[in-house]
């Protein structure tokens, strides 16, 4: 059957504050505090397991190999010999974002109906411009069934994409023709844009959209400055329903009319200024929520515990839920090792419009899987990584290993090896 399925990434060992993200104001706040791999990897389990057990179907992706000693080498170093700028760029666990792996558009979307990904460049940022060859390697695994899938090479530099991040999708039901969104940026401000126009227009051209069916809008440059480095910062979408804050699209009039004549369905939720700031909407991530259709029909949101704790943004959450507003449940979860990096329960996860049975049963969640994989994370991941400790030969070994154990116990160990 046709569904949804959201592919979570699971945190890598090696997750640190190295404040490599320009932009990302919260990478750039907690640049140099310890983090806690194990405590972000199980946080992300328990959403993921919550998410089962609300009916929603969910895979995962394996971190990527860490350091990417393929990628120091093509860069003339190792990581013994390398700068401490690079060495850190080589230890990111960055790919746990899944958000920011691909762009998905379902086969019902697609003019040879199949679903079609395209693997996100990344180029931006050094330390998420090297993801792409694992990914690819993933999701050439996980959607191998060329009856179904096709999986794209990203988009060549300069064009930057970064992905589902800035994509939406609305439609009257998941398997029905949607209308796709993406959303692009423009620099100017302080911070780089990193989704291109150039580069949406490539992956919609790739994936065979109907133009007729296919909207590019622009990000505010407000929302960028702001520290809304993609767009899944500030707007979500589910099926008919765009929740949105006024001032993320630099045109909201203009694309809400759009939406309107193309999918009359549509029922947009915009949240004031008046009511939550840009930045109130930022440091909680009220938009990089999961909005999600449960079994029953109705609409749920996935939440960041700092959304709660945030007054504005949970009195208009409550004032909605209380209201007749789409949006009928909130689900709060404790992701705070992920948050201190800018990723919300939306980054943490790619969305895969598919029946199930097509895609590799390894990378699909069940609670006794889940349960595999947490005992892996608690034997093997660190329990703390202080910066500094990014440049201990003790550290590259623990989570080389750490990642192979995991491998090995998922049946996936052709992923163990360098990617390039
Ligand atoms: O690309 N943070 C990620 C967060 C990605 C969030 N994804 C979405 N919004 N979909 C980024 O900025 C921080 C890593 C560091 O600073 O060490 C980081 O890469």
């Amino acid at each position: 059957m046709i569904t949804e399925i959201n592919f979570d990434g699971i945190v890598g060992p090696s997750h640190n504050y190295a404040g490599l993200s320009l932009g990302n104001l919260a990478s750039t706040r907690n640049f140099g505090k310890v983090s806690r791999p194990r405590d972000a990897a199980v946080q992300g389990l328990a959403k993921m397991r919550a998410n089962l057990e609300r009916g929603l179907p969910q895979g995962f992706f394996l971190p990527q190999r860490r350091p990417d000693e393929g990628w120091l080498r093509q860069l003339g170093t190792s990581v013994a010999g390398a700068s401490t700028n690079l060495r850190a760029n080589a230890l990111s666990a960055s790919s746990m974002w899944a958000a920011n792996a691909a762009t998905v558009s379902p086969a019902a979307d697609c003019i040879d109906g199949r679903c079609h990904l395209t693997v996100a460049n990344l180029v931006t940022m050094p330390h998420r411009s090297h993801e792409w060859r694992e990914t690819l390697v993933q999701l050439q695994l996980a959607f191998a069934d060329a009856a179904h899938f096709v999986v794209h090479a990203p988009v060549p530099p300069p064009f930057g994409d970064e992905g589902a991040a800035n994509h939406m999708r609305l439609c009257a039901s998941h398997d029905a023709p949607g209308i796709e969104v993406f959303v692009y940026g423009e620099s100017g401000g302080p911070f780089p844009a990193r989704q291109h126009r150039e580069a949406s227009e490539a992956v919609a051209r790739v994936h065979g959209l109907d133009p007729a069916r296919t909207i590019f809008a622009q990000q505010s440059a407000e929302a960028i400055a702001a520290g809304a480095f993609h767009n899944d910062v500030v707007a979500v979408a589910n099926e008919r329903v765009l929740f949105a804050h006024e001032l993320a699209f630099a045109d909201r009039e203009g694309l809400y009319a759009e939406l309107r004549a193309k999918l009359p369905e549509v029922e947009i939720v915009e949240v004031p200024a008046s009511a939550v700031s840009l930045e109130d909407a930022i440091t909680s991530y009220l938009f990089n929520a999961q909005l999600v259709t449960l079994p029953s029909g109705e609409t749920a949101l996935v939440l960041p515990g700092e959304a709660q704790e945030n007054a504005p943004v949970w009195t208009w959450l409550q004032a909605h839920v209380a209201g007749n507003g789409p949006i009928r449940h909130l689900f709060v979860h404790d992701l705070r090792e992920s948050m201190a990096n800018g990723g919300g329960p939306a980054c943490l996860r790619l969305r895969v419009v598919a029946d199930p049975a097509t895609v590799d049963p390894r990378f699909i969640a069940t609670p006794e899987k889940l349960e595999r994989i947490e005992a892996m994370v608690r034997q093997y991941w660190p329990e703390e990584i202080a910066v500094e400790e990014l440049h201990s030969p003790a550290l590259w070994r623990d989570v080389v290993a750490a990642r192979a154990a995991l491998c090995a116990e998922l049946d996936l160990r052709e992923l163990d090896r360098e990617t390039f």
